[in-house]
């Protein structure tokens, strides 16, 4: 049976974790690219090895060369340079627009029709970023953390409620970073509002933990930044697009006027379905979630102003 190809380009600890759940739930011949030699080669080839490992096929390539992205549906960019403690997603800036541009002008080539996931941080700013640099329309041009940001408080929820995360909606919007928002009045736990079973007081303190849920496991990790959750988030967003789901999922996209928001990449309800974008859910906001939603991308515009105004890297 042939299946679709999927590309990861950074074979770090997100692209790594990404390639392995795409093998393991069968969805994706893989081809891995990192820019250090050796390192997608090798991790494709563990890569193999754990397929055969479970008895499943899959094809996984490791290499340095874009060209291998050829034919791919799906392209996911996960290079670049990862938090250490300190600091912020936004120290990242420069650093990974000098890593994305050039990356995403290879996509385009490469694999002119392929649907883009952008996953390197300031993430909003950098899925604009490979929006500009490939010229591809909106649809093909997708940002996760929302994914990331609303299972985080969606595991917190569940875990205090001790009921199963499936159970619980929760969606976060906006921006990936101190400026996110959290939906609070759509909030529900087996259908039922949340705050019928928690005070305003928990559902804030569980809101912050989830804004503060990437740096919680910086701190931790010391070396590293998250990346099982991220790559499930990944893989969800595959998922929807190579099996033509038309899920609604919290997505970082170019918005046009949706949410009275213009000229900028945030994160907003999107179907995804087999063309990438098929349309932005507008869903009703409360006045203040609507305002923090138009300061999230205010900073998002301010990111963008400055990696465009950057000199372009080939
Ligand atoms: O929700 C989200 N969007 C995020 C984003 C959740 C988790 C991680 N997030 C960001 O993803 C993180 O802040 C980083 O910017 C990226 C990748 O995180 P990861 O943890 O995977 O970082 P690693 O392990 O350092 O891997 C990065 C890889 C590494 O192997 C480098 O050699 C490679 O990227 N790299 C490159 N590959 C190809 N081409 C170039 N130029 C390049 N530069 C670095």
């Amino acid at each position: 049976m042939s299946r679709p190809l999927v590309s990861v380009v950074g074979a770090g600890q997100v692209g790594a974790t990404t390639a392995h759940l795409l093998v393991l739930k069968g969805l994706a011949d893989v081809v891995l690219i990192d820019v250090v030699d050796g390192l997608a080669r090798g991790k494709a080839l563990d890569l193999l090895q754990a397929a055969a490992t479970e008895g499943l096929e899959a094809r996984v390539t490791g290499t340095t060369d874009y060209a291998a992205v050829a034919g791919s549906r799906v392209v996911v960019i996960t290079a670049g340079l990862a938090r250490k403690p300190g600091m912020s997603r936004d120290d990242l800036l420069l650093a990974n627009a000098g890593i994305v541009g050039p990356i995403a002008a290879q996509v385009a080539r490469h694999a002119p029709g392929a649907v883009l996931i952008v996953v390197t941080n300031p993430l909003d700013v950098m899925a604009a970023l490979a929006l500009k640099r490939t010229g591809f329309p909106r649809q093909r041009v997708l940002g996760m953390a929302g994914m990331l940001d609303s299972g985080r408080l969606r595991a917190f929820i569940a875990e205090r409620l001790q009921v199963s995360p499936a159970s619980v909606h929760a969606m976060v919007l906006g921006s990936h970073g101190d400026l996110m928002v959290s939906l609070k009045s759509s909030i529900t736990v087996g259908g039922q509002p949340i705050s019928a079973r928690l005070s305003a007081d928990e559902i804030d303190r569980l809101i912050a933990r989830t804004r503060d849920g990437g740096a919680e496991i910086v701190s931790l990790l010391k070396t590293s930044s998250a990346y099982y959750a991220p790559a499930s988030g990944v893989v969800q967003m595959v998922q929807a697009i190579l099996k033509d789901e038309h899920a609604v999922l919290p997505v970082s996209v170019w918005l046009e006027g949706e949410y009275g928001l213009n000229d900028v990449c945030i994160g907003v309800p999107a179907e995804l379905a087999a063309s990438g974008l098929v349309r932005v859910v507008e869903q009703p906001l409360a006045p203040e979630e609507q305002q923090a939603l138009a300061r999230a991308a205010q900073q998002v515009r301010e990111g963008i102003a400055t990696v465009l105004a950057a000199p372009v890297k080939k």
